[in-house]
Order: structure tokens, then sequence, then C-alpha cells
């Protein structure tokens, strides 16, 4: 019988790329992948354990929490404030920053983490996932403050999802490619089943909510429209569209087999005074780290999102990424209708 790689081995195995390294990036990934393992079980009993629902609270967005929701968030918090590693950790379901309780060590990372993204599609049984992303604290810094957050997404040394799907599986990447691990229920052990993964160029499946067509801007709209009229249109063949509405299932299908997600900025998000629906340090840089990794793009339609150089800590942002001829497409529509405004 052949046991394969366990995500175990394989992180040992990075830290050895680095003959400085301490270890303690190490247990920290090893801390991430025990919570996701955990909230993976609370997922997987859902009606069982009268864990889905609404809790009656709000987060900082004003969005409705679901009560697993806030689980995966505490779960997510206990896994990883003890073990030393972080100097502190920022959620999109708090408000501030997670400052660690005192009686715990200061460690050299922080950690940023959307702990139970689609939360939509927990009461119907439809995945959803974890994203979390890892930066250096910087030098010095022993009480992070908001500001301490605030770097572009360039700067994640590492960023991964958890997926509860059919199976869980957990994609990550230091920089170094991407790999995907499932879940062995029997053993309990995440094992390498998807290593090197890389996204098409090409793709004729695209991701979008269409119900807010009315509201995109002109470039968008162009390109849908012409998506739409497949064969008989500019494009010349047919395109095939998907919406889970959970990002990480959503990303992690185009990680599979190519396509382009687009949450793009719109009349009804702009009313808001929002920059766009999507969060830029829980789901826009993780994600997009991965997916440029795996050899496609990532940009608002008018810049890499990795680029963007952070405002606030809840900042949100439009997100057009996937197979990179698809993107780039996006991208020079968008280019084209600045210069002819
Ligand atoms: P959440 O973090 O509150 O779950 O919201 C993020 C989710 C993404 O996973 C998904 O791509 C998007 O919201 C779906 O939005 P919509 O319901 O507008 O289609
Ligand atoms: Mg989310």
């Amino acid at each position: 019988m052949h046991i394969g790689t366990s995500i175990t081995q394989y992180i040992i195995e990075e830290e050895r790329r680095y003959s400085d390294a301490t270890g303690d990036f190490t247990s920290l990934l090893n801390d991430i992948v025990i919570a996701c393992k955990v909230i993976s079980n609370a997922v997987n009993h859902g009606r069982l354990a009268g864990v889905l629902g609404s809790a009656d609270t709000e987060n900082v967005q004003g969005e409705t929490q679901k009560k697993l929701d806030v689980i995966s968030n505490e779960l997510f918090l206990e896994c990883n404030e003890w073990t030393g590693h972080l100097a502190a950790m920022a959620s999109e379901e708090m408000e501030e920053v997670y400052q660690l309780p005192e009686q715990y060590p200061r460690g050299r990372y922080l950690l940023v983490f959307d702990p139970l993204d689609g939360s939509s599609n927990i009461d119907v049984n439809i995945s959803v996932g974890t994203i979390f992303s890892i930066l250096r604290c910087p030098q010095g810094t022993t009480d992070p403050t908001e500001a301490d957050f605030l770097q572009p997404g360039t700067q994640q040394v590492c960023a991964g999802y958890a997926l509860y799907g059919s199976a869980t599986m957990m994609v990550l990447t230091t920089g170094h490619g991407v790999n995907g691990f499932t879940l062995d229920q029997s053993i309990g052990e995440f094992t390498l089943t998807h290593p090197g993964m890389e996204i098409p160029a090409d793709t004729r499946e695209f991701a979008i909510n269409m119900s807010n067509m009315r509201f995109w801007e002109p470039p968008m709209k162009r390109y849908i429209e012409e998506c739409l009229v497949g064969r008989d249109g500019p494009r010349g063949v047919d395109f095939n569209m998907r919406w889970v509405a959970s990002m990480v299932a959503d990303v992690h299908r185009i990680l599979c087999r190519g396509g382009i997600f687009m949450y793009p900025m719109d009349a009804k998000i702009e009313a808001k005074g929002q920059g766009g629906k999507l969060r830029l340090l829980y789901e826009a840089n993780p994600m997009s780290f991965i997916v440029e990794q795996a050899g496609g793009l990532s940009s608002t339609g008018r810049r890499r999102i990795l680029e963007v150089q952070p405002e606030a800590l809840h900042q949100r942002i439009p997100v057009i990424l996937g197979s990179r001829h698809e993107v780039g497409r996006v991208v020079d529509y968008h280019t084209e209708a600045a210069e002819t405004a």
C-alpha cells in the first residue's frame, strides 16, 4: 500500500528549502490545517449538530451572521491564538484587529482570514470554504495595529483555502506553485492529490452573478454580451456559465479546469459607497496569489489586485481572475473604454 505525501510532510519539505528556517512557519501552517479540519467537521455535521441558521447578529459589514460563521471564527482563533507564531489576527467577521490574550507569546506572523466564505450556501448544503493569508509582522512590532495589516498582496508569505465540498480539500501556495490536498477522513490527514495545479490559459466558461448585469460598467457588459452570443458573435465560440456563489468553490473549479471568475464593480455597490463586493485582504488577495501562482491572472479590470495598497482592513474591491487570456481580454476592454471616454 502507498501512503502518498501528507500535508505535514509537504510543509516540512517546503521548510527545508530555507536554511535559516526556524520551524515557526511550519508549525503555523500545521495549526491552520488543524483549524480547517475542525471547521470541516462542524460544517459536515450541519443540522445534526444544530449549527445551521442565523446567529441573530450582524458582522462589521452589516451582514447577518450564520451560526456557523460565528462558530468557525471562534474555532480559527482558538486553534491559532496560543501557539506563539502569530503577533495578531484579522478576520472578516471581526471589526477590529484581534489582539492575542496576554498570557500567550507573540510571534513573527500576521494571520488574516475569512473563516467561512459563501455562508449564504450553508443552510442549503452547498460547498463553503475558509480562506487565509499569512503576512510578516513588521520588525520590532509586538502589538500590531490595523496599519500593520495594510500590506499589498505581493507581500503575502502564504495563502490558501479549505473547500468543504463533496470532499474536503486544502489548496496552498507559498510562492512556489500551487498544491492541492484532499482530506482522507479515515486517517484524518490531508494527502497531496493535486500537485502543481495550473490554470489553462484559455477557457470557454465564465462565472458571474448575471442578475447584476444591468448595474455593470460598459466593459463588463461588452465582455459578457459577447460570451452570450457565442458562435454567432465576435468570439466565434459558445460559452458555458457556472455560479456557485461560494468564491472558494468557483475559484477551485477554475484551478481544476480553467475559467474566469468576476465580481465586478456595479452601480448597486457604488450606491452603498463600497469599492466592490469582495474583500481585498480576506478574499481577493489570497485568491489572487493562488491564481497567479497557478499561471492565471487577477485584476480589478484596471490594475493587478496584488499591487493594490490596502487602505482599510475591510476594504472591498472588484475581482476578475482566472484563465489569463480571458482576464487579459476583460482588462483590454477596460483600457479601451478608458481611452475612448
Ligand atoms: P461572504 O464572505 O459573506 O460569504 O460573501 C462572499 C461571497 C463569495 O463567496 C461569493 O463569490 C459571493 O459572495 C457571492 O455573491 P452573490 O450572492 O452576490 O452572488
Ligand atoms: Mg467571504
